[in-house]
């Protein structure tokens, strides 16, 4: 009953019966082979390191500090497995084009996000993360004509959506949307301002709950 109420006082923590503060962190893995055995639907998270990526899934299960914040960019070389109620699985692809890393580890972080998305079990979604203020970058755009390519799914997620107003912020959205193409606009979002998380819950639900594919 108290937990009842509680979700009434903030229905934003409940979308389509997913309770989305219900977020277990399962497993990291370094190798897609090693991707455990699941039934799960499942939404990949791509983004440049320093994106806002781990602050985003933080503000999109209502959970401070399940997903780690880094001061070390390019630190995490993982697939990070998160557990929403039991019902969708986010993996937490790692964060590419860290400027100072190597080419050998450059080329490590495509080779295990290309691995994961080239598997049989692959992503029904895929949110590509892009800061707000600088639009894509060309590895986002590598990521998303591959992604064309292969057929997958995906939904830009511009981050940092504080950092602009008014019309700066409107004329943005509209730069973004012609730099990637013109079909897909982008969520706007910011984990600091808590915005944008109702219509990305929306989107990931509509897309791997509700599909008829
Ligand atoms: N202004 C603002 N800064 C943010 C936001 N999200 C993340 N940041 C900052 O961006 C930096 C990188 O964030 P982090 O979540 O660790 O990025 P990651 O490397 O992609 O996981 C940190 O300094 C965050 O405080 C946001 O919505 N607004
Ligand atoms: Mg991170």
């Amino acid at each position: 009953m108290i937990e009842q109420k509680h979700e009434a006082m903030q229905p934003w923590r409940m979308t389509n019966n997913i309770h989305w503060q219900n977020t277990e962190f399962q497993l990291s893995v370094a190798d897609a082979q090693m991707f455990p055995e699941t039934d799960l639907p499942q939404v990949a998270v791509a983004g440049h390191s320093n994106v806002g990526k781990s602050s985003l899934l933080n503000a999109l299960f209502g959970r401070k500090g399940l997903v780690k914040t880094s001061k070390n960019p390019g630190c995490t070389r993982l697939l990070n497995l998160f557990e929403v109620d039991e019902k969708i699985l986010v993996v937490d692809l790692p964060g590419y084009g860290y400027a100072r890393a190597p080419k050998s580890e450059k080329y490590k972080w495509a080779k295990l996000i290309e691995s994961y998305l080239k598997s049989p079990k692959v992503a029904q979604l895929v949110l590509v993360l892009l800061d707000f203020r600088h639009g894509p970058k060309d590895s986002d755009l590598q990521l998303i004509d591959w992604l064309n390519e292969s057929g997958i799914r995906w939904q830009p997620v511009a981050t940092k959506s504080d950092k602009l107003k008014g019309n700066a912020k409107r004329k943005r959205k509209q730069d973004m949307t012609d730099a990637l193409g013109g079909m897909l606009e982008p969520i706007l979002t910011s984990s600091l301002k808590n915005e944008g998380m109702q219509e990305l819950r929306k989107i990931i639900i509509e897309e791997v709950l509700n599909t008829d594919d």
